[in-house]
This record gives C-alpha cells, sequence and structure tokens, in this order.
C-alpha cells in the first residue's frame, strides 16, 4: 500500500443507509481500488454500541484497503481530520410531522455538524449531505463554513439521477450507459425537475429516442418524483441501498473524476447560474473538471416548461431557506 490513508466519515452509521454504504467504502468503491480508507463512523450515544457491532462486521470483511475504523458520538472526534463527510444521519419525518417541524429538528442537527466540521476536519474537505431535506440541511452546514470552502458542501440528487436514467433505459429499451447527460434541478424533492431536454440516449435526443412527449412530461417526470413513496410503499422501508449506491457516484465523480464530460447531479451552493438565487444549494447539471473540482454546466437552454419547473423548485427552496434562517450563521 503505497498512498496515505484518507479518512471518511459517515454520519448516522448505524442506520439503514450507513450498513449499506460503509462497506463499499472500505471495499474501495467511494475512492478507488488503490486508496486506503480510515472510516469514522458518527452516531449518537445510543447508537455507538450498533457502530462497534457495524465496525466487528468491516474488521471480518478483511478488507485490504481498510486501514481503520472508530466509532463516536462526538463532533470533534468524529470529523476530526476528516477528508471527506458523507452527513446520513437525521430525523426521520414522523407520522403527522409538518414538513416544517421536520425542517427545524434536522437544522439543528446541521449547525452543530458544520461547525464541528469547520473546526475539525481538514481545511479542503468535500460534504455530501444525504439526511433529508438534503438541500437545506446543506445550506445550513455551508453557513458555518468560514475555515473550509462553503463550495466544498453539497447535497444529493444523484438517486434522482440515477432513477431517472433507469427509467429512460427501461423505456426505451437500451441499456442504462447509453443515456447521458440526464441532470436533475432544484430540491431532492417532488418539486425536482429531471430535465430530459439535454439528454441524450445512444447519442440521441430523448424526444426523438422515445417519440412520446406526453410519457415524458407527465408518467416519466411523476415517477421519477415519487420514486422514493413507492419504494416506501413496495418495502415497507426507505431506500437504503440505492441511496448509498448514489452517495457512492456522488463522491466516486467528484473526487476521482470519473464520468469526466458527462452532467453530474450535484446540489452545490448557487453561483447565480440560470437565474437561480446566489448561495441557495440547487442541484445543477455539473461537471467534473479534475479530481475534487466540479464546476455547474454553462450556458443550456431553458425552454418555457423547464423555466415553470425551475421556478416551482427554487420557490420551496426559498421558503425552506425563510423557515431556518434563525440557523443561518
Ligand atoms: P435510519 O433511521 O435508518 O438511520 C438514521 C441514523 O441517523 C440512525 O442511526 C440515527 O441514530 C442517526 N442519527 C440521528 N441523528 C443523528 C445525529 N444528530 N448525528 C449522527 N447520527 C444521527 O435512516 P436512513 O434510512 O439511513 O436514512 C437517513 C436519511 O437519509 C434520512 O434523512 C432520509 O430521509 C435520507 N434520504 C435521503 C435521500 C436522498 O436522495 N438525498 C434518499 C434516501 C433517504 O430517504
Amino acid at each position: 500500500m503505497s498512498k496515505a490513508p484518507v479518512r471518511v466519515a459517515v454520519t448516522g452509521a448505524a442506520g439503514n443507509i450507513g450498513y449499506a454504504l460503509l462497506f463499499r467504502i472500505a471495499k474501495g468503491d467511494l475512492l478507488g481500488p488503490d486508496q486506503p480508507v480510515i472510516l469514522h463512523l458518527v452516531d449518537l450515544p445510543q447508537a455507538i454500541q450498533a457502530c462497534q457491532g457495524v465496525i466487528m462486521e468491516l474488521e471480518d470483511c478483511a478488507f485490504p484497503l481498510l486501514a481503520g475504523a472508530k466509532a463516536s458520538a462526538d463532533g470533534a472526534e468524529g470529523f476530526g481530520d476528516v477528508d471527506y463527510a458523507i452527513l446520513v444521519g437525521a430525523k426521520p419525518r414522523g407520522p403527522g410531522m409538518e414538513r416544517a417541524d421536520l425542517l427545524k429538528d434536522n437544522g439543528k442537527i446541521f449547525t452543530g455538524q458544520g461547525s464541528a466540521i469547520d473546526a475539525n476536519a481538514r481545511e479542503d474537505v468535500r460534504v455530501l449531505v444525504v439526511g433529508n431535506p438534503c438541500n437545506t440541511n446543506a445550506l445550513i452546514a455551508s453557513s458555518r463554513a468560514k475555515r473550509t470552502n462553503p463550495a466544498n458542501y453539497t447535497a444529493m440528487t444523484r438517486l434522482d439521477q440515477n432513477r431517472a436514467m433507469a427509467q429512460l433505459a427501461a423505456r426505451s429499451g437500451k441499456p442504462v450507459s447509453t443515456v447521458k447527460n440526464l441532470a436533475v434541478w432544484g430540491n431532492h424533492s417532488p418539486t425536482m425537475f429531471p430535465n430530459w431536454f439535454d439528454a441524450t440516449i445512444d447519442g440521441r435526443p430523448v424526444a426523438e429516442v422515445i417519440g412520446d412527449d406526453a410519457w415524458l412530461n407527465g408518467d416519466f417526470l411523476k415517477t421519477v418524483q415519487q420514486r422514493g413513496k413507492a419504494i416506501i410503499d413496495a418495502r415497507g422501508l426507505s431506500s437504503a441501498a440505492s441511496a448509498a449506491g448514489a452517495a457512492i457516484d456522488h463522491v466516486h465523480s467528484w473526487a476521482t473524476g470519473a464520468m469526466t464530460g458527462d452532467f453530474v447531479s450535484m446540489a452545490v451552493p448557487s453561483d447565480g447560474s440560470y437565474g437561480i438565487p446566489t448561495g441557495l444549494i440547487f442541484s445543477f447539471p455539473c461537471r467534473i473538471t479534475a479530481p475534487g473540482k466540479y464546476e455547474i454546466v454553462q450556458g443550456l437552454e431553458i425552454n418555457d416548461v423547464a423555466r415553470a419547473a425551475l421556478q416551482k423548485t427554487t420557490d420551496e427552496l426559498l421558503g425552506e431557506r425563510d423557515l431556518v434562517a434563525s440557523m443561518l450563521a
């Protein structure tokens, strides 16, 4: 092993997504087959015993790349010197709970974790927020970024991209690898916009290959937007392996530059591109320009359908930002 180990913190490590994620990171799926990793399993005090059990299982896999693992409920220890922080841990929305209450409850988690990351992680730490409402949680955490780079605080819409690509592949009868440049715009919520206008299948425009605009503007969008709920209805549990897979995809593309040239959906701080208010954590088509560096793809045409969809998801994010205004540093 010639490379120095990289430290990766995963919060909510004792939860469903954590359990699907940690073993893949230890196997090398996140950072590559020659990159040793040290895992920091971060969770609430009452879940640390369960994290110790997960660490025993990680050890029992005898992963050659796993250079260490520890569990902690303390932010300074959990995020100490980490290169990557994948923030999965959050409170699930309970029966009858309003979205506003969820925003406020989970917002408190991300004020604390944002401060702990900024104080203890490596200066160039890269952060992915998965715990919902992930865009606004990332906004809260990034507002704490004084020493670390706020542009490195991102939220996950890659699962929505993967879902959209899979739907287009199934409908067209083509392999999913032939679907390119499908990006999800906006909030990770039912207002998200999986923008098929720029996407291609086998190098041809999606509209031409699918030949059914009514399906694209109707059932396709609805299926992707409501997929999380459909999985809960079918499985009795929310998406875990697919969410972990998308978190791996997000960080793997970003860290290694894999998929350079294609669009990748990342919710990142808006720089005002496409008229989206500056600072909102908004999912854009991004391009990885070099390992660790992304840019928002510029110059795409936004037609009337897309413009209306972007307005709706922007309005929702602005409403969320207003609800957590007191938590923004
Ligand atoms: P689980 O309820 O199985 O696990 C959550 C874990 O987080 C638990 O171990 C809990 O103890 C821990 N936790 C709670 N508060 C914490 C804190 N302050 N610090 C550290 N750990 C804490 O949920 P799971 O199914 O793993 O889902 C986790 C989150 O992912 C949820 O918020 C969920 O809504 C969100 N999702 C986001 C997706 C996305 O595409 N962005 C898709 C999948 C998923 O729905």
